[in-house]
């Protein structure tokens, strides 16, 4: 993949998102780093338009949070005047913004450094693979703060790490490293500070060359079998099986490799 850099902000106008084409990679930066990437409704709106009219093309997303933080969750000077009604729809305004991100047509690649705290690590949970540096942590406040988490991350949150652990962070407070975080699930990845950027562009980049329906497959069939019944998740998994290996390009994969002219997989 080349390194032509096009900047698509003619596409993606907000000052509250940075854009840029690498390739075939979208970066997509949370730009308010002097309120450490707080998510105000403008900028849920901003990113639910990015992700609605991605770039043609593209193969990944990579998501960041301009400064030194991933972003500190829900604005708290947007909470005070919402009452039961206005907090119902805020949460689900939030769920269709994240639901954006994951099921996505392209894979999305977080990039996690400074406080991942609560709706920031809402949207974490919604990208498909997340990259943390040695600075990452990660917090849900929303007990403290006399809220409770309304971006999905009740849904989400659990299957990475489990309800126990997600419970004793809202009931105590506890604060996970960016340590624990990759021995825990919050992060698949962990890398020293200031390289996650990197590590999830090469990730993006590496991911752009899998062959477009397999993608597809991981991010919008993987999830629904794993919750299906077995016997339906089974079935979906053949069907979704049979499509992928009669696509042309598997086809053409499956050739290159009996020919000799595919990587083999080596040891780690
Ligand atoms: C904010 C926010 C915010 C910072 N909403 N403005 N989230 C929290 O409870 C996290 C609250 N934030 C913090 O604990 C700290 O700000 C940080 C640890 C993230 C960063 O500390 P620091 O020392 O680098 O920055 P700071 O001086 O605390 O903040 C810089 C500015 O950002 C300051 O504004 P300023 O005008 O006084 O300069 C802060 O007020 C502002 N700021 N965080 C609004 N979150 C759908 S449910 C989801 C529920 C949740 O997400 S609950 C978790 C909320």
């Amino acid at each position: 993949m080349g390194n032509a850099v096009a900047s698509v902000s003619a596409s993606a106008p907000s000052p509250l998102l940075t854009t840029e084409l690498v390739g075939a990679v979208l970066t997509v930066g949370i730009n308010r780093p002097a309120k450490r990437n707080a998510l105000s409704d403008r900028l849920m709106e901003d990113i639910l338009a990015c992700f609605s009219s991605l770039p043609d093309g593209i193969r990944a997303v990579v998501l960041h949070g301009v400064g030194d933080h991933f972003s500190a969750g829900l604005d708290l000077s947007e909470l005070s005047e919402r009452d039961a009604t206005a907090g119902l729809l805020h949460s689900q305004m939030w769920h269709r913004v994240f639901d954006k991100i994951q099921f996505c047509p392209v894979p999305v690649i977080a990039v996690l450094r400074g406080a991942v705290i609560g709706g920031g690590l809402e949207l974490a949970c919604a990208a498909h693979i997340r990259v943390a540096d040695s600075t990452a942590y990660y917090a849900l406040p929303e007990g403290s703060r006399g809220i409770f988490v309304g971006g999905g991350g009740s849904m989400r949150l659990p299957r990475l790490i489990g309800i126990a652990r997600m419970a004793d962070m809202m009931l105590t407070g506890r604060v996970y490293s960016a340590a624990e975080g990759e021995a825990l699930g919050f992060s698949q990845y962990l890398t020293e500070a200031g390289r996650a950027f990197a590590k999830a562009m090469e990730l993006a980049e590496r991911v752009a060359e899998n062959a477009p329906l397999t993608n597809f497959a991981v991010l919008q069939a993987l999830p629904m079998i794993a919750e299906a019944s077995p016997q339906t998740g089974l079935l979906m998994e053949s069907l979704m099986a049979a499509v992928a290996q009669s696509d042309q390009e598997a086809k053409k994969r499956m050739r290159a490799f009996l020919d000799h002219k595919a990587a083999k997989i080596r040891s780690a």
